[in-house]
């Protein structure tokens, strides 16, 4: 073995030469990697004595990429797009050994290899679009001229990988491998090239099939609509289209200057930024590898509502069993149906397959006894969000659970230390808050009572995981991270109605900033009669705002029996079987009522303060919930409110927008709203007064962690 650099190698087989790359765990392309290929591929490539090489990686992967965390280190002179050239140039058979993830960088360093071999399991794909990039190393300008421009496009605006027997059929790869030795087969393969004495390939020399310009309008029609708002895809299909009409080189310099524009982007910034906080969500202080976990095998869920519905399905999708406890018998049939119906539909859309569904809906059973909970791992309550019930339910789990059982709320707002306390073992006590439907949503927040135990939170991580949520702890306070938050925006989003804004506008503004809901649609689409219902018991424990202006739009509409689509009317009205919001002069009628009975005079509000009066207390409230410690990172926030609050990802979370508006901005914003509005509301959170002074960013602490 030679060593190139601290994660390149060469290995000699016989007259096959091969070059390892080993850069733990993805094989991400750091300097080190490409410095080490250049120099590994230069020397064999002048050793008579070798006939071909074989580009392998260590890991169980080939490379996944560019290195994210890196991508804005200053640039050096060795690119990767420049090597790649060399490589192409190289004058001996050159394959690929693809195995595991062959992504962005990764796939690229293979286009530039003249052949190409994968294990039957390998995921090819270009997904720099979910980081806001392009293809950076003329992973625009080959792959269009190995499978055409239609399926490039395709692959490059999904960003979804694909496996190794499509890319076969494509010609994206040449052969697939049995996968037993990789390695192995691949130097077979070189050598069964260099006996036919097969020719270097150089994809870029080869001619990009000409199509229709519908290509490109439908490939942006795409785009547009599942990634609305967003800069790179564009940009993606704009270098797609350069490598058809361009030659080669002018393709890679246009293709060069999009990647770079993309790259400093804000927009690849906070993509960017998200990446990363999702990977980091599992660092916990005092919390690492040497705490035990509890072995989970079977679940109780208790309630079979649509959250209890939506749990159990989570767990029976990751092969858990399930004991799904209803007291009624006609509500568990209606649980029970409903479960295996959503079953069926995933089936007849091809989404899982019959057999699938079925081995699902088996590992479900039903029961309207809760000594059936006796033999659970770990038991989660999903009955009505009222205190009282859920005491008197955890008194009674308590009796009945084996020990070491982790018992766990899903209570969306309640204090768990209460609901931990009417048993003898607070310490197995969790919350574990889904997010409707259950079965979908990827975020679960995980809330520590005062007392729970660091096993409990670890195996409560670890069941995030093999869900495949992203598992984020929390503190217990009122509404914990993504509740108490949206407090403030839902507040402003009702204030504004009564000050002069129409429904259709204010959600109109925020489905422009690009949340994928406006409030409003969101409040009809869960029930204002949920929302009325938390109100009554804040304003009961003395816990909400002494404000006549307060919830009382959505407190009227509940009056009048309009609870938003499931009765055909809220703040909308609908049409029998649709789901879309029309605008209703009832509302508005009602809206200007309460104005003018509260003394608001109504006038005209601008899309920019619709936006800045409810994205502001996101801001402000996230910061308080930092200090407090009721989140562990900033980026732990955003996480939240990317994935269940529909904040746009490519914005980052609240606390990334704020960061890249400048925290001084964001300060003299709330600073003139306090001006105008008084301080109840608008009053600046220390933290965020701080860092704004020091010129800080909410991501310096997370750094500083
Ligand atoms: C690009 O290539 C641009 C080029 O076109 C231009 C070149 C000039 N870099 O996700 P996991 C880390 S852009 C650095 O939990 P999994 C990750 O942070 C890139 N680190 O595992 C984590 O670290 P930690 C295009 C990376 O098995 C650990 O690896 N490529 C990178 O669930 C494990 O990750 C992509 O967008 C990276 N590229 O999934 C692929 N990738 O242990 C991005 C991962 O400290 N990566 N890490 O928390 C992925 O999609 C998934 O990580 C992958 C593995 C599918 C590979």
């Amino acid at each position: 073995m030679t060593r190139h650099s601290e994660t390149v190698s060469t290995e000699r087989y016989g007259d096959v030469g091969v070059v390892v790359v080993d850069n733990p765990p993805v094989n991400a392309i750091a300097l080190s990697v490409r410095e080490g290929i250049a120099e590994a591929v230069a020397e064999l490539n002048q050793d008579a004595a070798v006939a071909a090489i074989v580009l392998h990686c260590a890991n169980g992967t080939f490379m996944a990429g560019a290195d994210i965390k890196n991508l804005t280190a200053a640039p050096s002179k060795l690119t990767s797009a420049q090597l790649m050239l060399n490589l192409e140039d190289v004058r001996k058979p050159l394959v690929a050994a693809l195995q595991g993830n062959a992504l962005g960088g990764g796939l690229e360093f293979a286009l530039s290899c003249h052949f190409r071999c994968a294990a039957p399991s390998t995921r090819l794909g270009l997904p720099e679009v979910n980081l806001g990039l392009i293809p950076g190393a003329c992973g625009t300008q080959r792959l269009p001229r190995i499978v055409g421009v239609a399926k490039a496009l395709e692959m490059i605006v999904s960003a979804k990988p694909i496996g190794a027997a499509e890319a076969l059929k494509i010609g994206l790869v040449d052969r697939v491998l049995t996968g037993k030795d990789v390695l192995g087969e691949a130097v077979a393969y070189a050598r069964e090239l260099v006996a036919q004495r097969a020719v270097p390939r150089k994809s870029r020399e080869r001619p990009v099939a000409p199509v229709s310009a519908d290509v490109y309008v439908s490939a942006a029609k795409i785009a547009e609509r599942t990634r609305r708002g967003e800069t790179a895809p564009i940009a993606a299909i704009e270098a797609v289209r350069a490598a058809a009409e361009l030659p080669f080189e002018q393709g890679m310099l246009r293709e060069k200057a999009l990647f770079e524009a993309c790259r400093d982007s804000a927009q690849s910034r906070a993509l960017r930024h998200l990446f990363i906080a999702e990977r980091k969500i599992g660092k916990l202080p005092g919390i690492d590898k040497s705490t035990p976990i509890r072995a989970l095998r079977s679940i109780g869920v208790v309630g079979g509502g649509t959250m209890g519905r939506g749990i159990a399905m989570a767990c029976a999708n990751a092969g858990l069993s399930i004991v799904l406890v209803e007291v009624e018998a006609a509500a568990l049939q209606r649980a029970l149906a409903s479960i295996r119906e959503s079953y069926a539909a995933s089936a007849a859309k091809g989404r899982i397959s019959e057999a699938e569904g079925q081995a699902h809906v088996d590992r479900i059973a039903g029961s309207m006894d809760l000594q059936q909970l006796r033999g659970c791992d770990l038991v989660i309550e999903a009955v009505f969000e009222d205190m009282a019930v859920k005491q008197r339910l955890f008194g009674q789990l308590d009796q009945i659970c084996k020990p070491n059982v982790v018992l766990a709320t899903n209570t969306s707002a309640l204090d768990i230390d209460i609901i931990a306390a009417v048993t003898k073992r607070p310490a197995d006590v969790i919350g574990l808050h889904f997010f409707s439907p259950a079965n979908v949503m990827r975020l679960l927040e995980i809330v520590r009572g005062k007392v729970t135990s660091p096993e409990v939170i670890a195996t409560s991580m670890d069941l995030a995981k093999r869900l495949r949520k992203l598992g984020v702890l929390a503190g217990n306070c009122d509404g914990f991270i993504g509740n108490r938050m949206l407090a403030g925006y839902r507040r402003e989003s009702d204030f504004l109605l009564l000050e002069g804004a129409l429904p259709e506008q204010v959600d109109g503004a925020l489905v422009r900033f690009v949340m994928s809901m406006g409030p409003h649609a969101v409040g009809d689409l869960a029930g204002l009669d949920i929302s009325a219902m938390g109100r009554k018991r804040r304003r009961a424990e003395g816990r909400a705002p002494i404000d006549p202006r307060f919830g009382v739009l959505g407190d009227r509409l509940v009056e009048l029996g309009r609870l938003g689509q499931k009765t055909g009317a809220g703040m909308y009205r609908y049409e029998q079987g649709s789901r879309e919001a029309l605008p209703d002069s009832f509302a508005l009628e009602l809206i200007e009522r309460e104005a003018a009975r509260l003394g608001i005079a109504r006038r005209r509000i601008s899309d920019e303060e619709i936006v800045e009066r409810c994205t502001l207390p996101l801001v402000n409230e996230g910061a308080r919930i930092l200090e407090e410690g009721m989140a562990l990172r900033a980026s732990d926030i955003d996480v939240v409110w990317a994935n269940g609050y529909g904040f746009p990802r490519y914005r980052g979370g609240p606390m990334c927008y704020a960061d890249e508006l400048g925290l001084a901005n964001v300060v003299a914003r709330i600073d003139r709203l306090r001006a105008k509005h008084g301080d109840v509301y608008w009053s600046t959170a220390p933290l965020l007064e701080r860092l704004a002074r020091e010129g800080r960013h909410f991501r310096d602490l997370d750094e500083a962690s």
